[in-house]
């Protein structure tokens, strides 16, 4: 059964307009005129007229293994047909979701033995906070409630995530938020003065956090918590200097760390987790999206043995859970997408082939008068648009030539973000050569299109 048949492009848009709110979108603008996409396939999505266009961010940051795989539509259906539901609460559990743990370990660093389901990457969030501040209850220190994240990290959307993240925007709407957060600077040189070299300036930024640990007190603080790379933030890739150093600091203070993988995980970097790639190691790790390709919703928290046994062991039970954790057709979707991830050698691929192949195209949109700077790690990049190349000056109205960027790219075939004016991509690990050079090609017909907007 397709719904595709049953109603024109014009019925579905003001069907849309009158009954929809949409998540981070003012319908003012949007009125009834929102893009109907209707399928997929590869790398591509198509909107309800047919039009083809590129999916330079898997969606949102998700679609790993690309669109159209019906094996995951097929682990889906017969899991579905066997036992579609059960919960996991009450000494219960069903094959895949045991399967899928399993795997899990598998593709962690050797500290994780164990993971908790979840539906989202917000509730994965929710769940660490829990799990973070549950784990320093049962050692006796029940003063360790202070998690410490950076300003601009996305973290997600319940009021957890919107806390813990640094979204200006997000934190003026629909307080009060959670307490006993606190943000430290986020390292993006890109936005600095520039006066220090990458790696210093990385080095600094990693040291707010030793200077905010003292301010609050250790004994009042449980975690620090970042994203490998930032995403949704404008995929700012700190320097070498950084994660090492927040990960010195961490063990210095006895602090948890905590990765949120939840776009760096699953291949996106060149590593199963952004957390192999700067080679540190996470106390937990929150991950969803990659980990179904977002085939279903699916979420969890990886957690060392360390947290895992303290809990287990000196907590009794962990009054936590969710209806959908463990859900039998997400983790049979999981299992199968983590086949095809290792089968098809898509993550290896990313770190030594097409990842250094768009990154190296990538790099040559920096000829471009209206750009700043490129930077890519695996699959994830951004770049900065400037009016003038050597001046680190943003263009006055900020996010104006983003936006231009972005919709003239959407009209003519090709999917990426603007944030402000960064323009970021996080295309389908399974992206050929050929659709790299169309996506890069189509990338410096929009910088020639924006460029002449803005200066006209
Ligand atoms: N952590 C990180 C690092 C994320 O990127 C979440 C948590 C929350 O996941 P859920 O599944 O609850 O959405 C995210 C989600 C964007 C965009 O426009 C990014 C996300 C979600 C929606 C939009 O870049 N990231």
């Amino acid at each position: 059964m397709s719904f595709l048949e049953d109603r024109s492009k014009t019925d579905w848009q003001s069907l849309d307009s009158e009954h929809y709110l949409h998540p981070f979108t003012d319908h003012k603008d949007l009125g009834n005129k929102s893009r109907i996409i209707a399928k997929a396939d590869g790398v591509y999505v198509y909107d309800i007229d047919g039009n083809q266009i590129l999916d330079g961010m898997s969606g949102l940051w998700c679609v790993n293994i690309g669109y159209g795989r019906s094996e995951l539509s097929e682990a889906a259906a017969t899991q579905l047909n066997e036992l579609p539901y059960y919960n996991s609460f009450f000494q219960c559990a069903n094959p895949p979701s045991i399967e899928l743990a399993n795997k899990l370990d598998k593709i962690t660093q050797k500290q994780f033995n164990r993971v908790f389901y979840t539906g989202s990457g917000s509730e994965s969030i929710d769940t660490m906070i829990r799990i973070v501040r549950r784990y320093w209850e049962v050692l006796g220190h029940p003063n360790k409630k202070t998690i410490i994240a950076r300003k601009n990290a996305y973290h997600g959307s319940t009021i957890a995530g919107v806390s813990l993240g640094g979204m200006n925007a997000m934190h003026k709407q629909g307080g009060p938020l959670l307490p006993g957060i606190e943000h430290v600077d986020q390292p993006y040189w890109f936005e600095s003065d520039r006066s220090h070299s990458p790696d210093d300036f990385g080095k600094k930024v990693a040291s707010q956090l030793e200077e905010k640990i003292l301010e609050i007190g250790v004994d009042n603080i449980a975690a620090f918590v970042g994203e490998p790379i930032q995403g949704a933030g404008g995929v700012i890739i700190p320097p070498d200097s950084y994660w090492p150093e927040i990960q010195r600091i961490c063990n210095h203070y006895g602090i948890l760390m905590v990765t949120d993988e939840v776009i760096c995980g699953f291949g996106r970097l060149g590593e199963w987790f952004g957390a192999d790639h700067f080679q540190i190691k996470p106390d937990l790790m929150t991950f969803a999206k990659g980990v179904t390709s977002g085939y279903l919703p699916l979420g969890g928290v990886m957690v060392s043995e360390k947290v895992s046994s303290a809990i287990i062991d000196k907590g009794g039970e962990f009054a936590h859970g969710f209806t959908y954790s463990g859900h039998p057709a997400s983790c049979a979707v999981a299992i199968e997408n983590i086949r095809i991830l290792d089968e098809e050698n898509l993550v290896l691929r990313t770190k030594n082939e097409i990842g250094p192949y768009l990154q190296n195209k990538w790099k040559s949109l920096e000829d471009h008068p209206i750009v700043g700077e490129t930077r890519m790690v695996g699959l994830m990049g951004a770049m900065e648009l400037v009016p003038q190349k050597d001046n680190p000056q943003r263009f006055d109205d900020k996010s104006t030539a983003g936006m231009t960027f972005r919709n003239f790219a959407v009209n003519n075939g090709l999917v990426m973000r603007a944030v402000g004016d960064t323009i970021v991509t996080a295309p389908p690990l399974v992206i050929s050569e050929e659709e790299v050079d169309e996506m890069v090609e189509k990338a410096w017909m929009c910088l020639d299109h924006t460029q002449s907007e803005m200066t006209n």
